[in-house]
C-alpha cells in the first residue's frame, strides 16, 4: 500500500504523544480518519466539534500530553473555535488537524472555504498549512513542538489533495521537547531577598505558575511568616497541606484572601497572574516572580519584576531568607481565614421550599467524591461553588474555564478526563445553561460508555448573569430558563433521579436511595440526577459584590418530572455505595 501523507502525519502524531483525537469525519478528513483508524491513536465520535476541542484541552491540561483533534474543512473546523480558546489560554498542548479544500481550489470562493490561517491566528501559538506534501514531516513535527514547548494549540492546515498524496522521504526531522530550568539571576535573588528580609508584613499571592512547587511555596511562607493567597487556578497546587492559607481574593474569593492582599506593605507574587487591578494593594512593594515575561507588571506596577519557574527560583531564594519571628501580620489573617471558613461550612443546608442551595450540594459532593477525582464545572456558579467548597488535596483536581470564561465546557470537559483517565472518578459539576449548550455530549458519554458523573445545578436561570444584573442595580433580565423538552435523552443507560422534598438532608436523603428521591437506578447501581438549587433570595451566595438582593421566589420543585427532563444524567459517586447518590 502506497504511503500517504495521512499517513506520514498520523505517524507523527503517534510519536509526539498523542494518544486520542477527537472529532468528527467527512469529506477532506476521510483519509486522514482512514489512516487513524489503522495506528494506536484513540479516535473520540463527537457529536459536537467544539466540545472535542474542549474534551483535548481538558486531556491535554491534565497529562501534558500533545492531545489532537480533528475537523474537517469549513465549517467542521471552525466549530473547534471556543474549545481551542479555551485549550490556548490554558497553555494545553492541543493540534488541530484542520482539513482544507483541494490547493487548486483555494482562492475562488469555493465551496466551504474559509481561510483558516485567519481564523485560528488568535487561539494558536503555531498555525500553518502544509502547503506541499514534501514538507508534510517537517511541519507537522513544527506544529506538535510548538504545542508542546510554546504551550497552546498548534493547528495545522491540511488540504485535502496534500493528505491524500504519497508521502516522500524527508530527513528525520522529529519533536524536541527538552525544556530550560530558568531563574532569576543571583543579582536579582539578592534584591528580592533584601526587600523581604526587612519586612514583618509579607503576602504571597501564589497562581497555577507555582504548579509542583507547593513544598517550595509553603517553605517560603513559614520563612516568611506570611499568609498565602492562591488564585482560582492555583488552588489545586497550593491549597492543601498548607498552614499559610488564606484562601482566594476578587469577586469570588474570602475575606481573608482579599484583606492579606490589600493590607501587606510587601506583596509576593509567585506564577501569578490575576486579572482584576482592583485587588492588588497600591501602597505595597510588590515583588513579581513569573516563568512568562510578558506577565510581569501588567496586571498592576511591580517594584521588581524576575522571570523564573517558580520551583527553582524559590530553591534559590530560601536560602537567603531570614527565618521571620513576628507572626501578628500571618496570625490576624489566619484568623480571619478560619472564621470565614466556619462561616462557609455552617451556611443553610437547603433552600426555601425544600430547593437544594448549589453550596450545600457542592459541600456534599465534596464530602463524598474520591481522594483523587477529577472535578469539572460550567461556567457560572458551578464554578464559584466548585473553587470555594471542593477541597484540594495534592490529587483531586478541578477544572474550570477560569482564563477564557466560556459556558458550556463542563460536560465535555470531563468526556475528555475521563477518556484519559478510565479508572478515576470524574465529576461534571453542570449549570442548566451550560449543559443545555452542548447538550449532544451525553450522547458521547454513552457512547464512549464513560462512567462520567454529571451534576445539574438545575437553578432554572444564567444564575451567574441574575447575580451580575443584580449586583449592577438592573431587574434581571433574559436570564430564566426554561427547561422543557425531551429529545433523544431517555436512552437505556441514563436513567435520571431528581431527589425532591427533602429539606435540610440531601445527604441522608441520597443514602436511602430511591425511596427519597423520584427517580430509579440501573442494575449497575448508575443513576441520574438533576437538583433544583435555590435561587438568590436576597443573598449573592457569598460573592464580593454589594447590591444582590434578590428577594424571589425560589422555584418549586413540584412536578419535576415533567418540567424538568434534564435530569438524565450520570452519577454513581462510589463504588462502595451502590444505589445511592453520595
Ligand atoms: C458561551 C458563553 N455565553 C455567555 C456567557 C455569559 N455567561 C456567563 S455565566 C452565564 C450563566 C450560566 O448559566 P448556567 O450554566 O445555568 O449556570 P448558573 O450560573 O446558573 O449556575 C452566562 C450566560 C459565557 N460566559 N459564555
Ligand atoms: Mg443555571
Amino acid at each position: 500500500m502506497t504511503k500517504r501523507v495521512a499517513d506520514l502525519l498520523v505517524e507523527m502524531l503517534q510519536a509526539a504523544g498523542v494518544r486520542t483525537c477527537y472529532g468528527i469525519v467527512g469529506d477532506t478528513l476521510n483519509r486522514i480518519a482512514q489512516a487513524i483508524d489503522r495506528s494506536e491513536i484513540d479516535w473520540v465520535h463527537m457529536r459536537h466539534e467544539e466540545a472535542g476541542a474542549f474534551a483535548a484541552a481538558a486531556e491535554a491540561q491534565l497529562t501534558g500530553h500533545l492531545t489532537a483533534c480533528a475537523g474537517t474543512c469549513g465549517p467542521g473546523s471552525l466549530h473547534f473555535i471556543n474549545g481551542l480558546y479555551e485549550a490556548n489560554r490554558n497553555r494545553a498542548p492541543v493540534i488541530l488537524i484542520a482539513t482544507q479544500i483541494i490547493r487548486q481550489d483555494i482562492g475562488f470562493e469555493s465551496i466551504q472555504e474559509i481561510d483558516l490561517n485567519d481564523v485560528f491566528k488568535g487561539c494558536s501559538v503555531f498555525c500553518e498549512m502544509i502547503v506541499t506534501p514534501e514538507q508534510a514531516r517537517r511541519k507537522t513535527v513544527a506544529a506538535c513542538q510548538a504545542a508542546l514547548t510554546k504551550r497552546g494549540v498548534a493547528v495545522l492546515v491540511v488540504p485535502a489533495d496534500v493528505a491524500n498524496a504519497p508521502a516522500h522521504d524527508e530527513p528525520p526531522y522529529t519533536v524536541h521537547t527538552r525544556r530550560p530550568l530558568v531563574r532569576p539571576n543571583e543579582a536579582d535573588l539578592d534584591a528580592i531577598a533584601a526587600i523581604l528580609n526587612k519586612s514583618d508584613a509579607i503576602t504571597i499571592y501564589a497562581g497555577a505558575g507555582c504548579a509542583g512547587a507547593h513544598d517550595e511555596v509553603v517553605a517560603a511562607a513559614g520563612r516568611l511568616k506570611a499568609p498565602m493567597a492562591h488564585t482560582s487556578r492555583g488552588k489545586d497546587f497550593v491549597e492543601y497541606d498548607n498552614p499559610y492559607n488564606v484562601g482566594m481574593t476578587g469577586i469570588i474569593g474570602g475575606s481573608a484572601g482579599y484583606h492579606a492582599i490589600l493590607d501587606c506593605d510587601v506583596l509576593l507574587l509567585l506564577g501569578a497572574d490575576f486579572a482584576w487591578g482592583q485587588f492588588y494593594p497600591n501602597n505595597a512593594t510588590i515583588i513579581q516572580i513569573d516563568a512568562d515575561p510578558t506577565h510581569i507588571g501588567r496586571r498592576h506596577p511591580v517594584t521588581i519584576g524576575a522571570v523564573g519557574d517558580i520551583k527553582a527560583t524559590l530553591d534559590a531564594l530560601l536560602p537567603r531568607l531570614q527565618q521571620h519571628d513576628d507572626g501578628a501580620f500571618l496570625a490576624v489573617h489566619r484568623e480571619r481565614f478560619e472564621k470565614d471558613t466556619a462561616t462557609a461550612r455552617a451556611e443553610t443546608v437547603s433552600g426555601p421550599d425544600a430547593a437544594i442551595s448549589g453550596t450545600y450540594l457542592t459541600k456534599i459532593i465534596n464530602q463524598h467524591a474520591a481522594e483523587d477525582a477529577l472535578f469539572a464545572a460550567d461556567d457560572g456558579t458551578a464554578s464559584v461553588w466548585m473553587l470555594r467548597h471542593i477541597d484540594t488535596n495534592g490529587r483531586r483536581r478541578t477544572f474550570a474555564s477560569l482564563l477564557h470564561g466560556t459556558m458550556a465546557g463542563g460536560m465535555p470537559s470531563a468526556l475528555g478526563l475521563q477518556k484519559c483517565q478510565p479508572g478515576r472518578q470524574v465529576i461534571c459539576l453542570a449549570g442548566d445553561g451550560g449543559f443545555a449548550m452542548l447538550l449532544g455530549e451525553l450522547l458521547t458519554v454513552v457512547q464512549e460508555d464513560l462512567p462520567v458523573k454529571i451534576v445539574v445545578y438545575d437553578n432554572g436561570k444564567l444564575g451567574f448573569v441574575d447575580i451580575e444584573q443584580k449586583a449592577a442595580g438592573l431587574v434581571p433580565l433574559y436570564t430564566d430558563l426554561k427547561n422543557t423538552g425531551g429529545g433523544p435523552l431517555g436512552t437505556q443507560r441514563l436513567k435520571g433521579w431528581r431527589p425532591r422534598g427533602i429539606g435540610a438532608d440531601l445527604a441522608g436523603a441520597a443514602r436511602s436511595g430511591t425511596a427519597a428521591c423520584e427517580g430509579e437506578t440501573d442494575a449497575a447501581g448508575d443513576a441520574a440526577l438533576t437538583l433544583c438549587v435555590a435561587r438568590g433570595r436576597g443573598r449573592n451566595g457569598g460573592l464580593q459584590r454589594p447590591g444582590n438582593a434578590a428577594g424571589q421566589r425560589p422555584r418549586r420543585l413540584g412536578n419535576a418530572r415533567r418540567e424538568h427532563p434534564l435530569r438524565q444524567a450520570s452519577i454513581e459517586f462510589r463504588a462502595d455505595l451502590p444505589r445511592t447518590l453520595f
